[in-house]
């Protein structure tokens, strides 16, 4: 019989590099009484992922919403955006923040991205941009979101907040649209604490973030436009640094769990895993999203939910409700009936992924799962 953890088993657990080498670095911040407003360790980290990514089109924030937010602003998204509602809810909150009017479309069923099919008959003479989000690290459908960008005329902007370290045919997932967004909340497979950053195409834009993140100032005299306050600090910028350099054991360590719930979870009745990703995509296993089949598992996504913690498993329903389901976006008028993303919504849960849990965790969170009552 399986009996419950004796510790609590979260859905994540933020990487932490070794406390020695943490305090260690410190000493250089200590040394320069330098904390924030692109401090030597934000220029010199900067860098570190202009290298990573391969592009010096990058700036950094203390946050991904503000990040987010200031993309948009910056590039002069305005009117209407076509967006997925089977996000977190910043996602949307960075629309409404500038004013713009999300129109929500729906998912495809695999990997519960924005559906490209219904993304043409939602544009209408006051479409400005598609704000797409590579959900759980999956790619979106990008030549297919490219392609109906192109013909519209349309920014492609990418919620990248998951996909960090993902490639596409070798190449970095912030190679494609127009600009992408990545969340470095310590709840996330990488992480500088909190923090945020901005990838694009057009060089002229970094300026323009720049300004926008520090209040607008460009000198200690001129204010050139009403920014606000968004800098990452020289402590995010230090802990970025360090887990950068542990990525690849980061990565290797969530490939091993996730192929080991897969083997596991694939012979439940009633649990669908997401189909393997397209040849080309190198995943950062990111999340753990399955869906559970009520009928067939003989139990809801719910009662799986709540009896895990009985358990002492804290799975999470990511994400569930849908954005439009929530009271501040339920007057937002949908076309679209959004048949899959509530499909999916009611179905899916996030099972625990997170370096330092062990293949017997794994092991016995699988075996609750198969033997778990309602
Ligand atoms: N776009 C998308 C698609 C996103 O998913 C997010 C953020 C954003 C934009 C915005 O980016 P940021 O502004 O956050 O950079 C969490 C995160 O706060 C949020 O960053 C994330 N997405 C979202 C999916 O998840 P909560 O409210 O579920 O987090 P919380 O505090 O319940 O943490 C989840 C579990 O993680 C806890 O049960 C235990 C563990 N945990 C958490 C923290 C903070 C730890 O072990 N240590 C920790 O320090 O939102």
């Amino acid at each position: 019989m399986v009996t419950p953890f004796e510790k609590p088993i979260y859905v994540t657990r933020p990487f932490l590099p070794p406390l020695e080498e943490f305090c260690e670095a410190l000493r250089e911040i200590w040394d320069n009484q330098w904390l924030t407003n692109n401090g030597p360790v934000v220029q010199r980290y900067t860098q570190k992922l202009a290298d990573y990514f391969g592009t010096n089109n990058l700036c950094l924030f203390s946050n991904g919403t503000l990040a987010l937010q200031i993309g948009l602003q910056g590039m002069g998204i305005t009117g209407e955006v076509i967006t997925t509602p089977f996000t977190f809810v910043a996602t949307t909150h960075a629309l409404y923040w500038n004013k713009i009017r999300p129109v929500f479309v729906d998912i495809e069923p695999d990997y519960y991205t924005l559906d490209p099919a219904k993304v043409e008959a939602a544009i209408t003479p006051w479409t400005t941009a598609i704000l797409a989000v590579h959900v759980y690290g999956h790619p979106c459908r990008l030549n297919e979101l490219a392609d109906i960008a192109r013909r519209h005329n349309l920014k492609l902007i990418y919620d990248a907040a998951h996909a960090f370290g993902v490639k596409v045919n070798g190449r970095a997932i912030s190679d494609y649209g127009d600009l992408s967004m990545f969340s470095f909340h310590a709840t996330k497979l990488y992480h500088s604490i909190e923090g945020g950053m901005l990838t694009f195409g057009d060089r002229g834009l970094k300026q323009v973030f720049d300004y926008l993140k520090n209040f607008g100032f460009k000198n200690e005299l001129e204010v050139v436009m009403p920014g606000t306050n968004a800098k990452m600090n020289e402590l995010q910028a230090l802990m970025g640094e360090l887990v950068l350099k542990h990525m690849p054991q980061i990565v290797a360590a969530r490939r091993g769990i996730y192929e080991q719930y897969r083997q596991h979870l694939a012979e439940i009745p009633g649990i669908k895993l997401p189909p393997r990703l397209p040849a080309g995509v190198d995943y950062n296993y990111g999340y753990m999203p399955v869906e559970i089949d009520e009928a067939e598992f003989g139990m809801s996504r719910d009662q799986l939910y709540d009896a895990l913690k009985r358990y002492n498993v804290y799975a999470r329903r990511y994400f569930y409700p849908l954005i439009t389901d929530f009271a501040c976006y339920q007057a937002v008028s949908v076309a679209d009936p959004l048949a899959t993303a509530k499909h999916v919504a009611s179905r899916i849960i996030t099972l625990p992924i997170f370096s330092e849990l062990s293949e017997n965790d794994v092991g016995r969170i699988c075996q609750v799962v198969s033997g778990i009552k309602a």
